[in-house]
């Protein structure tokens, strides 16, 4: 039992305990990779994907790449939240506005249940990538929104409730290509168009998993403490980018005030099926399902750009970790 986690009990979600011999704080799903990259005829891989809770089984948004290597986001369903029903075509938008309706690219969605909606953001290729936003309420039929941020703007991610009577979200500035910097910002809004308020959450830390940029991942957990936000670091070797997973801790009512925020990664590639794909140690978390009875906590995240994984923690260990070890 746990208190932690301010939300619905969803006794269903994925869940393995701990194996005895692992002592980190988050571990990985026995059965990784989760989804496989050719799960649809058309895929050369399916990665940086939204699960969410959806009648009594899950739901999701999922970055395929296909055989054409376009970038492309299609629906799915699953009864467990491990196998995956994944629409053989893109989601298809309907949208009123043909200018803002056109895009040529798609990747790297989340979804978040707003007001009886799913709300879904991904990174929309806008005259430059630019944080798209559409909805739906059946994951079949889809209506596009107006595109969030100006380009170029990447992890575009929802808070599950308003804050201060507003909407919120974090979003990262980037530039127009596979940019080598970036930092965590917040902004509201009072109807899901227009953004504004921007304050400024975190930025990469020197000599470490995050020195080169960070970007927000899964939606924001509400826990007693905080909102719990598991997000991406990436540090620049001599081989390239290096992607990983952390966590921070921010203020309830003022998200951009950091309180705990990982100084050790929590997950960093090395499997297999993370180190080696189509973009080489790739550790990129996107959605979480969190059970608020038991604290659980159920993390996807893609793998080496090329499979989905599933990981695990519990909110009080990973809340008892991050202040242990963190630094802000
Ligand atoms: C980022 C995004 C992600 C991708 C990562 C590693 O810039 O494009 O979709 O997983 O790079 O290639």
């Amino acid at each position: 039992m746990s208190n932690t986690i301010v939300g619905e009990a969803l006794p269903n979600i994925p869940w393995q305990d701990r194996p005895p011999t692992n002592e980190n704080v988050v571990w990985r799903f026995s059965e990784n990779p989760v989804i496989p990259r050719d799960i649809i005829p058309c895929a050369n891989s399916v990665f940086n994907s939204a699960v969410v809770p959806f009648n009594d089984g899950f739901a999701g948004v999922f970055r395929i790449d296909d055989r054409s290597r376009n970038m492309r986001i299609h629906s799915g369903f699953s009864r467990d939240g491990i196998h995956f029903d994944i629409a053989p075509d893109p989601i298809e938008w309907n949208c009123d506005d043909p200018e803002i309706g056109h895009f040529i690219e798609a990747y790297d969605p989340r979804v978040c249940y707003l007001d009886g909606k799913y709300y879904v953001t991904w990174c929309n290729n806008y005259h430059g990538y630019t944080i798209g936003m559409g909805f739906t309420t059946d994951f079949k039929e889809f209506h596009q929104l107006e595109n969030i941020t100006l380009p170029f703007n990447r992890n575009g991610v929802l808070f599950p409730r308003k804050i201060g009577g507003k909407y919120a979200m974090f979003s990262r500035p980037s530039d127009t290509g596979h940019t080598p910097f970036g930092d965590i910002f917040y902004s509201t809004s009072p109807d899901l168009i227009h953004w504004g308020c921007h304050r400024h959450v975190m930025a990469p830390k020197k000599h470490s998993w995050q020195s080169t940029k960070i970007g927000a991942g899964p939606l924001p957990i509400e826990t007693t403490e905080g909102w719990l936000t598991i997000y991406h670091g990436v540090l620049t070797s001599c081989n390239g980018f290096v992607y990983s997973m952390g966590a921070a801790l921010l203020d309830l009512e003022q998200p951009w005030k950091v309180i705990y925020r990982t100084k050790p990664y929590l997950l960093s590639p090395q499997h297999l099926y993370e180190c080696v794909g189509d973009v080489p140690n790739v550790v990129f978390p996107t959605a979480a399902l969190a059970d608020a009875a038991t604290g659980r906590i159920a993390i996807y995240y893609g793998c080496a750009d090329t499979v989905t994984g599933l990981a695990f923690c519990q909110v009080d260990e990973l809340l008892e970790f991050m202040k242990a070890n963190s630094e802000l």
